[in-house]
């Protein structure tokens, strides 16, 4: 099984994200992992944190001579910012004069509901976990994943389809998604220019207003092979798993799987793939059956069916707010406006980042299910066996 679990506060010394389960024989690539790293700190509307921190995988344990070991990879992350909060935030007792408390809850934030739960007078320690923060150690968790679905043939990519009131209205293709983490400036990751242009103008008029924004991103993997999940038991189901899986994002308020929320006001026969079947296997597909559209974003019954999976991410705007909502101070229970803290306009690329993350680790720990192997190259023969029973089907 490829669990992963993360530990670290927004402003503590350092993220730590410990991946366990991953097969021995994994070329990890460093600069790869930096790089997705690098991307979710980008987009236009990120807040002036991102000015502070570049945020680096220090692998700790688990990968010798460039390649995993099949031992539990610990990979600490850095908060540059730590040295600002070294004092209002001491491991140890420190001088509590200098504590920072959040003295109102934020509507939409974690902080009151975080401080009932905890018994905290505050919500300081509230924001510090809750905080997208957190991601980041998501976002190298799953850059490790990736790597394991490399030697498979299955790449994970995502980008931005709307922004507040605007919508890109056009279908994308695989390359331009791709296309996008190679890019030196990430605006909002949109594959359309002009459409990312009245995207980029949206998160302007929500900074001008010292409001937030965001909207939906959507993560495909391409390359997953039919039979991935299962309809056998519920907890097995591939929809289920990614919706999960995605949801657990910070801000993210609904997960739709392929075009499911159309569908929902559609009739069957504009909504289901139909089924065909090729004369030979066509380039770069084990199967022969194709699809000439994929509404169910390559799931069905809760199984990846050989089409892109497709997830798509709805994200409540950033709770923070310059021009706080209405609250109430946590020490008097007197009516006051909410905490206002540095935060983002706009996180939409970068949560769709974090999203490539939990879909590949989800992809991953059920590649791993289904072909076993302790080292890649059990895992690849089983792999390779399976593709081989599938393309003669
Ligand atoms: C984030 C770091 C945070 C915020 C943001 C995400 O930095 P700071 O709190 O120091 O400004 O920019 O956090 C939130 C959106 C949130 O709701 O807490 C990051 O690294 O992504």
């Amino acid at each position: 099984m490829i669990r992963f679990s993360t530990a670290g506060e927004s402003h503590g010394e350092a993220l730590i994200a410990v991946v366990s389960g991953l097969p021995a024989g994994v070329a990890v690539d460093l600069e790869f992992v930096n790089h997705e790293l690098w991307r979710r700190q980008q987009g236009y509307g990120r807040g002036g944190r991102m000015k502070i921190e570049t945020d680096q995988a220090h692998v700790l344990s688990g990968m010798r001579h460039g390649k995993t070991i099949g031992s539990p990879i610990a990979i600490e992350l850095i908060n540059r910012d730590w040295k600002n909060w070294q004092e209002k935030l001491p491991v140890e007792t420190g001088d509590p004069a200098k504590h920072r408390a959040v003295t109102s809850p934020r509507p939409g934030h974690a902080d009151l509901a975080g401080a009932l739960k905890f018994n905290f007078p505050d919500a300081r320690y509230v924001l510090e976990r809750a905080s997208a923060r957190e991601s980041a150690a998501r976002v190298a968790a799953g850059a490790f994943a990736k790597l394991l679905l490399r030697s498979l043939g299955i790449a994970v990519a995502s980008h931005v389809i709307r922004v507040g009131r605007v919508e890109l209205e056009r279908d994308a293709a695989w390359e331009e998604i791709t296309a996008l983490a190679g890019k030196e400036e990430v605006v909002l990751a949109c594959v359309d220019g002009e459409t990312e242009a009245r995207m980029k103008a949206e998160v302007e008029a929500a900074t001008k207003a010292g409001d937030t924004v965001n909207g939906v991103f959507e993560v495909l993997a391409h390359g997953v092979p039919a039979g991935l999940g299962s309809y056998a038991n519920w907890d097995e189901r591939l929809d289920g798993q990614l919706a999960w899986a995605v949801m657990s994002l910070q801000a993210v308020k609904a997960v739709e799987i392929g075009r499911g929320v159309a569908a929902a006001a559609s009739f069957g026969s504009r909504v289901h793939d139909p089924i065909h079947y090729a004369a030979a296997n066509p380039p770069g597909r084990p199967t022969r059956f194709t699809r000439p559209h994929n509404n169910a974003g390559g799931i069905e019954g809760g199984v990846s069916n050989g089409e892109d999976v497709v997830v798509r991410g709805y994200l409540k705007p950033i709770s923070t707010l310059r021009q706080p909502l209405e609250s109430v101070r946590f020490d008097t229970r007197e009516p006051t406006s909410a905490s206002y803290e540095r935060s983002d306009i706009c996180v939409v690329p970068a949560a769709g980042v974090a999203a490539e993350a939990m879909v590949a680790l989800v992809l991953a720990n059920l590649a791993h299910e289904k072909f076993g192997g302790d080292s890649l190259a059990e895992l690849k023969r089983n792999f390779d066996g399976y593709i081989e029973q599938i393309r003669s089907y």
